[in-house]
């Protein structure tokens, strides 16, 4: 499959300045050589954009004005020869001139085929690839820049610390055992620390995917509250648009909406629901139920209170209910004079937990903003290492299974040659981390997620 040349537009479809096509294989500059026509002559100088033409030699007609760049091996993405050709965005030219590449030799990419390839010829390992992938559709600049420092090499260095200081271990306790004599006998206690050091950052990685989910899937807050406070209006403020059916009758809201949304960089859920009261319409009594399952199962609670009207047994009931660490309590309509008692409200909250708001008049809405990030989103160090896929996940888990099981072995007294062996089963969950091993059908599987083009 690596004999072949492959093509593919690189930019996403849709019209635009500039489109790029991209080719990768041995024949990339012939081939390339035999669509385009560079202005100064036949010669195509490394790493130097040349201007030309895209032109078919069947009809001899010219279709665009582009540049191309020619990227030897093994100075480029894939280490393979690659071309790139700047044309101007229009779907149309870009099919065409992919087209005429196929037409000179050249097949097209599969999704995923031109950093599949940088993986098989050692430019880059597959967690480096996993994060190219991250880097093109992180959803916040934190997940981007944990992406960035993951392509370039970071965990993956970690990962393969781990594996060098088992193996290590694994050699040391092997030649203890086939040279007895030899004063080579490694200490229970220095097993036992390096078990226990390397199940220690195992841990901290593992625990680190939750703030990966958060960051991709953004974090989970429910507008939750009595019927009628304001939820629906303050929903449709933090969107800054009229998303939700907003009417002075209780029970307007019967299921529940959810819109993401970006707030100072960071994104969010937001989960407008039905007001929770005790009801006894069916319809209303359904969504009510689904309001609590969502907000016990949220990352956090916006409560809403109205402060024009004075606090209800309900109210109360939901204050007690939620008057814990994960919920900001809002007081609403502060554009209407008080009638409810602020001091007997706010008895289950501390003070930096709340914030009064006029969803409808959209006053100190960017105040609740500033408390949602400081409340709900975890500040991420810029050195962080955080695991962002569920496979890194899963096999992190695996290797701390193997090595947890080891150290129990050890404590209880089994012989070296038992516990050796549960070590030793862990290392291929690190290879298969990096791609440490030659299974071209992982890294297949790993690769169709991607698109065409990358
Ligand atoms: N004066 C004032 N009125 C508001 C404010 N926020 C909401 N309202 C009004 O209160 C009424 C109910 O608003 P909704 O947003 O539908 O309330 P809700 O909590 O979603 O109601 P349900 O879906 O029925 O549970 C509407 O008439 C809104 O215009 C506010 O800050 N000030
Ligand atoms: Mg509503």
């Amino acid at each position: 499959m690596l004999e072949d040349t492959i093509v593919a537009v690189s930019t996403p479809f849709g019209f635009s300045g500039l489109g790029i096509i991209r080719l990768s294989g041995d024949r990339a500059l012939p081939i390339a050589l035999n669509i385009f026509l560079p202005k100064s002559g036949i010669s195509v100088e490394p790493h130097h954009p040349a201007l030309g033409y895209v032109y078919s030699a069947e009809s001899g007609e010219k279709l665009d004005e582009a540049f191309l760049t020619y990227f030897p091996k093994p100075r480029s993405y894939t280490r393979e020869d690659i071309v790139e050709i700047s044309c101007h965005g229009s779907p149309v030219v870009l099919e065409e001139t992919v087209r005429l590449c196929i037409a000179e030799g050249a097949r097209h990419a599969d999704p995923g085929e031109f950093t599949l390839r940088a993986v098989i010829n050692g430019r880059m390992d597959i967690i480096q690839a996993e994060a190219v992938h991250d880097l093109i559709t992180a959803t916040s600049l934190d997940q981007a820049r944990i992406s960035f420092n993951q392509m370039q090499g970071r965990l993956s260095r970690q990962i393969e610390n781990f594996r060098t200081r088992l193996i290590h271990l694994l050699s040391r306790i092997e030649a203890s055992l086939e040279f007895p004599d030899d004063d080579l006998e490694i200490s229970v206690d220095t097993i036992m620390r390096t078990l226990d050091d390397t199940l220690e950052s195992i841990n901290h990685l593992i625990g680190t995917y939750e703030l990966g989910q958060s960051l991709s899937e953004g974090t989970t807050l429910v507008i939750a509250g009595t019927p009628n406070v304001g939820k629906s209006t303050l929903f449709n403020s933090l969107l800054e648009r009229d998303r939700a059916i907003v009417t002075p009758h209780p029970g307007t809201t019967r299921d529940y909406i959810t819109e993401k949304v970006f707030i100072d960089g960071a994104l969010f859920s937001i989960i407008d629901t039905a007001g929770m009261t005790d009801s006894s319409h069916p319809v209303e009594k359904e969504g009510i139920k689904k309001s609590i399952r969502l907000a016990e199962e949220a990352d956090g609670v916006l409560l809403l209170i109205d402060l024009s009207r004075a606090e209800t047994a309900d109210d109360l009931a939901l204050m007690k209910k939620y008057g814990q660490e994960k919920t900001l309590l809002v007081l609403n309509k502060n554009d209407l004079p008080f009638r409810a008692d602020i001091i007997r409200i706010s008895e289950y909250f501390s003070t930096d937990q709340i914030v009064q708001i006029s969803a409808l008049e959209k006053r100190n809405i960017e105040i609740l903003k500033k408390k949602m990030r400081a409340y709900f989103t975890v500040p991420i160090k810029k050195e962080q290492e955080v695991v962002l896929h569920l496979r890194q996940k899963l096999l992190l888990q695996c290797i701390r299974d193997h090595l947890k099981k080891a150290k129990e072995m050890v404590l209880a007294g089994y012989s070296e040659e038992l516990y050796i062996e549960e070590i030793r089963l862990g290392l291929p969950a690190l290879g298969q981390l990096t791609g440490n091993i030659q299974a071209e059908d992982v890294f297949r599987d790993i690769f169709a997620r991607f698109c065409v083009g990358k």
